[in-house]
């Protein structure tokens, strides 16, 4: 009878009651995850009613579902996207060959790895977010950003389920370490580097939903193409959730700018700050921050780890199946940077090793999409100022920029010269403390903070001054 019970309170379209073996493995993890979500999901919340869209079924109507939650009765499900019959594997070795539902001996290894680091992520970025709920500028954004942490507890049920569903007993151990590994943690840190930085203040919360939440969309539309069908279809659904984590970080960071602007034309650029507004030169500065620091998360740009992927038909490409071309690469060739003496050329290499590179290129265009978007609200101001992405070099820790300093536009430093000039470009630690100084909680419905304009729109059709989190 328990089982029974708790195959209700895991909505899942797996078939989780039938899979005696795997009912059992997520029973024994559930209340490990309920106690990592109690010492390190959102700080002081936890028994508050938070208007929250919860995914009941993975049909259309499943995405209507919003109620008053209290976070741990969140209902974090197992979702696949729907089969497709007969669905063939697109890309690589093994293009033609039909999708398999189990994991091939041989790769075995490899695909564990990719999933666990995929999995890593989603609880690291809750962790780095615990403690903004204790500042949100109004409760829309309180709402929001609880929204997103339960989502990304989501996905790590996701990776889980994949762990404990196909690789037995190693699988239960990695899902087990991913409970156990800490954002920033010295002993045990996440895996990859975005993820081990702190988000002190919302404007970095906002930053990261744009930059870091899109690289896991490029991420996942990769895996999403795999092989592997039971990956590829938990990616295909995950990816649904990803969009609205971009809408918090796009739009977010346009409020910001909007305000900025506001203040800027009646104070002129030196009275934002007077008025506790964020500046459009801070804003540059977070952004430089943040979008190179996601940059990082691509890999380097010749990797045999992404040719071995690819060729293993375990990740694709971003849209593999839009691509004109024959899937496998192996005679294929790709230009990428490469560093040629005190300047940054660029260099021919075979296909299969640069994927790394071209995700990151699809990644840049999406970014600059969303930039250009936020300069529309400048130019509307009549503001003749431009937020730019800066060069990809610029402030990287992997791959080829790794080793050398390379300015905002391009230019290869000397350290003298990056010693002397690395504070315009990113954020100074009196730009952290003014920006921490804001963070003063706005709990009136329908009220926001200073330095944010309010959105355009509330949530689910609700009004902007709606009671989006219960806090009485
Ligand atoms: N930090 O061959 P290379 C998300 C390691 S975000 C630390 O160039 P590869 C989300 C690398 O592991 C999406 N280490 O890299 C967003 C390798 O180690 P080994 C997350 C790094 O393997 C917001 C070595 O350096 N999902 O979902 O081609 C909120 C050589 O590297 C880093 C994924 O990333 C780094 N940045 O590619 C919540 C997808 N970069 O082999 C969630 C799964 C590289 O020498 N992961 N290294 O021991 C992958 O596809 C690949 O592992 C990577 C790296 C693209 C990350
Ligand atoms: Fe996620
Ligand atoms: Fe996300």
């Amino acid at each position: 009878m328990a089982a029974i019970d708790y195959v209700e309170r895991i909505p899942n379209n797996v078939g989780l009651r039938e899979n005696r073996r795997l009912l059992r493995a997520l029973e024994e993890w559930q209340p490990k995850f309920l106690e990592w979500w109690k010492d390190m999901g959102p700080e002081g919340f936890q028994s508050k009613d938070v208007y929250l869209r919860t995914a009941v079924s993975v049909d259309r109507n499943g995405w209507a579902h919003f109620d008053y939650v209290q976070m741990p009765a969140y209902r974090w499900g197992i979702f696949l996207a729907e089969p497709e019959a007969g669905k063939l594997i697109q890309f690589g070795d093994h293009k033609g060959e039909p999708v398999w539902q189990e994991v091939p001996g041989e790769y075995r290894g490899t695909l564990r790895r990719l999933i666990v680091t995929q999995g890593d992520t989603e609880p690291a970025s809750v962790e780095q977010q615990r403690h903004l709920g204790r500042t949100a500028p109004s409760l829309y954004d309180l709402r929001n950003l609880f929204q997103v942490n339960v989502e990304e507890g989501r996905h790590l049920w996701a990776m889980v389920y994949l762990l404990d569903a196909y690789f037995g007993r190693d699988g239960r151990e990695e899902a087990e370490a991913l409970l156990q590994r800490r954002s920033g943690d010295r002993d045990r840190p996440r895996i990859l580097g975005a993820f081990n930085e702190q988000t002190p203040d919302w404007l970095s919360f906002f930053m990261f939903s744009f930059f870091t939440d899109r690289d896991g969309k490029y991420q996942l539309a990769a895996l999403a193409e795999s092989g592997f069908d039971p990956l590829a279809r938990t990616c295909r659904f995950m990816l649904t959730e990803e969009a609205h984590h971009m809408f918090v970080g796009e739009s977010g960071v346009m409020r910001v700018v909007q305000r900025a602007c506001e203040l800027e034309r009646e104070h002129g650029a030196d009275g934002v700050s007077a008025h506790r507004g964020i500046d459009l030169a801070t804003i540059q500065r977070y952004l430089n921050f943040h979008f190179s620091v996601s940059l990082d998360l691509f890999g380097s740009e010749i990797s045999t780890n992404a040719a071995n992927f690819y060729t293993g038909s375990l990740k694709g490409r971003f849209e593999e199946t839009k691509r004109d071309d024959d899937h496998t690469l192996k005679t294929a060739v790709f230009r990428v940077p490469a560093i040629d003496g005190d300047r940054i050329a660029t260099r021919e290499e075979p296909a299969l090793t640069t994927l790394n590179e071209r995700l990151r290129e699809d990644y840049i265009a999406d970014c600059q999409r969303g930039v250009n978007r936020w300069n529309e609200v400048i130019r509307k101001h009549g503001i003749d100022r431009e937020l730019r992405l800066p060069h990809r070099g610029f402030h990287r820790a992997i791959g080829t920029f790794a080793d050398v300093k390379v300015s905002p536009d391009g230019h290869i430093l000397s350290e003298a010269e990056w010693d002397a000039r690395h504070r315009e470009w990113l954020p100074t630690a009196e730009d952290v403390a003014y920006v921490a100084s804001l963070m003063v909680p706005v709990t009136e419905p329908g009220k926001f903070a200073d330095w944010i304009a309010p959105p355009a729109r509330g949530i689910n059709g609700q009004p902007i001054e709606f009671e989006y989190v219960r806090l009485g």
